[in-house]
């Protein structure tokens, strides 16, 4: 993968993704994962983290990462909206089951992990915890906690709530294999098998052959909770090496 300048991407026609730059952004690789699965050829900008992202926030009004933009519709920074416009572009593979309740499924399980106090989300809190307790944020800490609106209640909450969702996935999947299905809704893979190997990544990150996380970072990535600890169940992390990889194209980049 080679990145473009975000000005020339901005500029450019076609379908243009901005992906967090540096670190595996869980939302930025399921994001990248989806054109890369579908065959979209695509122009890829960096996000630069913690930075003020100017032009970024002047195209797509935010300065996070991802953003997908095709041809001149507004670009897209959510996570359903970005996932909406993969699967329109190219059905095949269909990231969004067309039985209704699979679809509703996999929106309510998609929700629990990329959404507002979802499981990445939640994970985040614990990341800037210490830092945050400590009284004295460096001014990186400091960016992102407003960017992400961190509470201390909410981070205090934080473990608790991953577990909630961790242990919904597990019984989810169990439950699908007992049905003699591999993905974690319906029949087929869908967007939540994606989203949760690339998630997954917050907590027990893929060996650096496979997810080169810088060393420095690589511990940020790694779950320090004993109680979400016991909640990553084996099977939930053979399924994210399952997905990864059959459908994620390895190493990652970012
Ligand atoms: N906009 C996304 C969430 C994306 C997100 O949280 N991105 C973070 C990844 S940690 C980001 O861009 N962080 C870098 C920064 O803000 O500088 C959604 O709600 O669907």
């Amino acid at each position: 993968m080679e990145y473009t300048r975000i000005e020339d991407v901005i500029r450019a026609r076609g379908l243009r993704l901005v992906i967090v730059q540096g670190v595996p952004s869980p939302w930025s690789q399921a994001a990248k994962a989806f054109l890369e699965l579908k065959q979209l050829p695509f122009l890829v900008a960096p996000q630069i983290p913690r930075q003020a992202n100017e032009a970024l926030y002047a195209w797509s009004g935010q300065r996070g990462g991802p953003v997908l933009a095709y041809e001149d519709e507004t670009p897209r920074h959510h996570w359903a909206d970005i996932l909406h416009l993969a699967d329109r572009l190219a059905p095949e593979p269909r990231l969004i089951p067309t039985d209704a309740r699979d679809r509703a499924a996999m929106f309510g399980f998609a929700h629990e992990i990329c959404g507002e106090l979802g499981l990445g989300w939640c994970r985040r809190l614990l990341m800037l915890k210490p830092p945050m307790e400590g009284g004295h944020p460096t001014e990186d800490v400091a960016v992102m906690a407003q960017r992400y609106r961190y509470d201390a209640a909410d981070a205090e909450a934080a473990p608790e709530r991953i577990v909630a969702i961790l242990r919904a996935l597990h019984e989810q999947l169990r439950g699908q294999r007992a049905r003699g299905s591999r993905f974690l809704v319906g029949e087929g893979l869908s967007a939540v098998d994606i989203y949760w190997a690339a998630f997954a990544n917050m907590f027990d990150p893929l060996p650096d052959a496979l997810c080169p996380i810088p060393a420095d970072a690589r511990p940020r990535f790694t779950n320090q909770d004993p109680l979400v600890a016991e909640a990553l169940e084996k099977g939930l992390l053979e399924h994210r090496d399952f997905i990864c990889e059959e459908y994620f194209r390895l190493p990652m980049e970012f």
